[in-house]
């Protein structure tokens, strides 16, 4: 449903006019579970979004209709529930919720919700939701705040509400991303520099159709631990040193005996997976994308055999991206364990690349694959 259809539906079935809000999902290119230690990240906004069409309430009730789902609940506003975290309303009450922690009203309102960014697909339809949700709720309520702020209490909704140990990189780049560019993000500090697409490229994302889920204390939480052990044994030894963005490779190897196996390997890879980050953009700086793309391919195995967080499926698909004519380079995007890999390829090329793809990942694994060739996107807004 597009949204001028969304707005129709939305009308008719509320009886009074809708304002319609949009927030884009992602591809990060590099810079993997860098983000909740302070390290850099490389994501861009795409062109798959959350759209909610919305409407203020004269009594207390929030009701929230999904259109895919096609399901509607209604809750009360004076007695927030706080156990939908089986719900894609969970995101939306934990949004409410968060807003609410940091002293802004929500007001009562009708929100219907459409979407197309593909859910478990590691492409961000959470953060989009819970970014669009934001958006038209600071708006409905004649409220603003930053771009910065609206991601961090989105991620502190997921955080607590819905119980998923995410950082902000999802939230912070659906909320400021720019068409034509990545952001090179450093979520230290919560600024970034655009990183300029070159035109004559294309974003090419190809789902494996493995689906994987950021929450229920999994694999993303207990990597997320060891990353954590591994940034204590280097706070022990080294001053001020708090997260992983404050340690070297050198740093990593002098700490080595006193953390896991484990703890060593997913370290060493956000140390070098954040480097990697500003290389690239060094590297897309100089036009040198022959050099970007072999850091993309690069970052794939640190992911693979270090965060070892990619799966058969990804990795068969990686292969036969980084194989193509006019291919630069491809790896998993992503909190891992499925999803999606994005390839940097010659738009010229783009076409043979989507039809090998598709063919040559059904030959081998049956399973036909989702692939998108994306355009960039702006981060969140009101549709005129
Ligand atoms: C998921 C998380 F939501 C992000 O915060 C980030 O850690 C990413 O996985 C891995 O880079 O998308």
């Amino acid at each position: 449903m597009n949204a001028t259809e969304l707005k129709t539906f939305h009308e008719s079935a509320e009886g009074t006019s809708a304002r319609v809000f949009r927030a884009p999902g992602r591809v990060n290119l590099v810079g993997e579970h860098t983000d909740y230690s302070g390290g850099f990240c490389m994501p861009a906004a795409i062109n798959f979004e959350t759209l909610i069409a919305a409407s203020l309430r004269a009594d207390r009730i929030l009701k929230l209709t999904s259109v895919d789902f096609g399901d509607s609940v209604e809750i009360d506003l004076d007695t927030l529930p706080m156990d939908r975290q089986k719900h894609w309303s969970g995101y939306v009450i934990g949004v409410v919720w968060s807003l609410r922690q940091a002293g802004i009203e929500v007001p009562a309102a009708s929100l219907t919700i459409t979407g197309n960014v593909p859910l478990g697909a590691g492409l961000s339809s959470s953060a989009s939701l819970e970014i669009a949700t934001g958006t038209a709720l600071l708006a409905l309520g004649g409220n603003s705040i930053t771009g910065a702020k609206l991601a961090r209490l989105c991620q502190i909704a997921e955080n607590d509400y819905m119980g998923a140990p995410v950082g902000i990189m999802d939230q912070f780049v659906s909320a400021n991303g720019k068409a034509g560019n990545a952001l090179i993000l450093d979520t230290r500090a919560l600024t970034f520099d655009l990183a300029p697409i070159p035109p004559h490229l294309r974003l090419v994302i190809a789902n494996s159709m493995v689906k994987h889920s950021l929450a229920d204390g999994g694999a993303y939480a207990s990597r997320r631990r060891e990353v954590e052990e591994g940034a204590a044994a280097i706070a022990a030894y080294k001053p001020g040193a708090t997260q992983l963005r404050d340690a070297t490779l050198a740093d990593l190897e002098v700490c080595k005996p006193y953390m896991s196996v484990e703890a060593y390997k997913r370290s060493r890879h956000v140390i070098s997976d954040s480097q990697r980050v500003l290389d690239g953009a060094e590297m897309l700086r100089k036009g040198d994308i022959e050099g970007f793309g072999e850091m993309l391919n690069d970052a794939h195995r640190s992911y693979r055999d270090d965060f070892e967080a990619s799966c058969p499926e990804c990795d068969i698909l990686q292969v036969i991206g980084q194989t193509q004519p006019g291919c630069y380079g491809s790896r998993l995007t992503g909190g891992g364990f499925g999803g999606c890999v994005v390839s940097v390829v010659e738009a010229e090329a783009s076409d043979a690349f989507v039809a090998a793809i598709k063919a040559e990942y059904m030959a081998q694994t049956s399973i036909h694959p989702e692939v998108y060739v994306c355009a960039t996107a702006d981060g969140a807004g009101e549709l005129s």
